[in-house]
């Protein structure tokens, strides 16, 4: 779990930053990444910036990964000036170091980078209302149009097989199997849950694989909590983590976000009389993003909309029930069995949108 750790000043010191660090505190959000905000400069003007440690136990390819955000970053602010994003649109920008270099490894064997930080911004853990998952949707929909003209293929796999239904599927086998840690036995409900529905977990990638859908850049994390929404919360102006963005399908991030916004409660939630399906806000997600992207979407892509967040929910429970088999080696947990109540939640969440096919069919199409 949780251990305070020593920040190497020494090597944020070598990012292209005026004056001195002020402040530094950690932002306790992510599973994966460490992300600190600091205050940089002196008496007379003060920055913020993001300080993160790309976790390189997940991320094999820092360096690739690095070179896909600069394209994509570069791309999508070539876009801006073209008008695809709205004028109050922002895109991350990396703050390189003095010689150059976009990450820098410190003695310990971390790789750091950095950001501007984007002032007068919030972020939503639970949606509040139809207004910003509309909001979310499309901006998740400027970001897919505007890099629709860039190849998937010159973008690294940061992640391979990161949402490939089947590999998960195998992973998770393997896991039961091995049951490393002897969970299996306090599970068995979850385990059949799962594997009764290997083939929805597969569904997407194997309409990839038939070229059945196109390959396209997707962003891959496409949580509420990755959207930036101006100071008063209503406006989305910047879509962050983009460490995953890579070849995939548009409709793994439709699925993840609306596994994620149109349930109104925490990822972990164990209270299952709050993990509902609000289909307000399902029908406000698919509208803001069809606003965006429909008239780019395959009449096959569109016929797979509904059935997305059915699967990314069940790709992510497996993957949530397949850490805690393993010993909770993969997502940073803050409690002993917090990998199975996610797991737990998200498979709440298949069960629900499997009794709500029809609407949910009736609202995207
Ligand atoms: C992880 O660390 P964070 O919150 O950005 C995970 C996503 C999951 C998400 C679930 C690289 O994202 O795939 O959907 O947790 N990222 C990685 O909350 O595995
Ligand atoms: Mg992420």
């Amino acid at each position: 779990m949780e251990q305070a750790r020593v920040i190497p000043i020494e090597i944020l010191k070598q990012f292209s930053i005026e004056g001195q660090l002020l402040e530094i505190e950690e932002l306790k959000r992510g599973h994966i990444n460490r992300t600190y905000v600091a205050t940089w400069g002196d008496s007379s003007r003060t920055r913020r910036y993001v300080h993160q440690v790309v976790n390189h136990r997940i991320f094999g390819d820092i360096d690739g990964l690095m070179k896909n955000l600069e394209l994509v970053t570069r791309t999508l602010r070539e876009k801006k000036s073209q008008g695809s994003l709205r004028v109050d649109e922002e895109t991350l920008t990396i703050i390189p170091a003095v010689n150059g270099a976009t990450y820098l490894k410190d003695a310990q064997g971390e790789y750091w980078r950095t950001f501007e930080y984007i002032e007068n911004t919030t972020t939503y853990d639970v949606c509040p209302g139809p207004h910003v998952a509309a909001e979310a949707a499309a901006i998740l929909g400027r970001f897919q149009r505007s890099l629709s003209g860039l190849d998937p293929m010159k973008l690294a796999d940061t992640i391979p097989f990161f949402l490939h239904g089947g590999r998960r599927f195998d992973a998770f086998h393997e896991a039961v199997r091995k049951d490393v840690k002897a969970r299996a036995a306090s599970c068995k409900g979850e385990i059949s849950f799962a594997m009764e529905r290997s083939s929805l977990g597969s569904a997407l990638i194997a309409a990839l694989d038939q070229r059945s859908i196109p390959r396209r850049v997707s962003h891959n994390d496409m949580k509420l909590n990755n959207v930036l929404f101006d100071a008063r919360g209503e406006r989305a102006v910047c879509l962050l983590d983009l460490d995953t963005c890579m070849s995939g399908t548009v409709l793994f991030d439709f699925g993840d976000l609306a596994r994620n916004t149109a349930v109104p409660c925490a990822e972990d939630e164990q209270d299952f009389s709050k993990v509902l399906i609000d289909m307000d806000l399902y029908a406000a997600i698919s509208q803001g993003y069809l606003s965006e992207m429909g008239g780019l979407l395959t009449t096959r892509e569109r016929e797979l909309l509904p059935m997305a967040p059915r699967v990314l929910a069940l790709i992510l429970g497996v993957r949530f029930l397949t850490d805690y088999l393993s010993g909770d080696t993969y997502f940073r947990i803050h409690r002993p069995r917090h990998n199975l109540e996610r797991a737990r939640t998200q498979f709440q969440i298949v069960s629900l949108m499997e009794q709500r096919e029809s609407d949910m069919r009736a609202l995207s199409n």
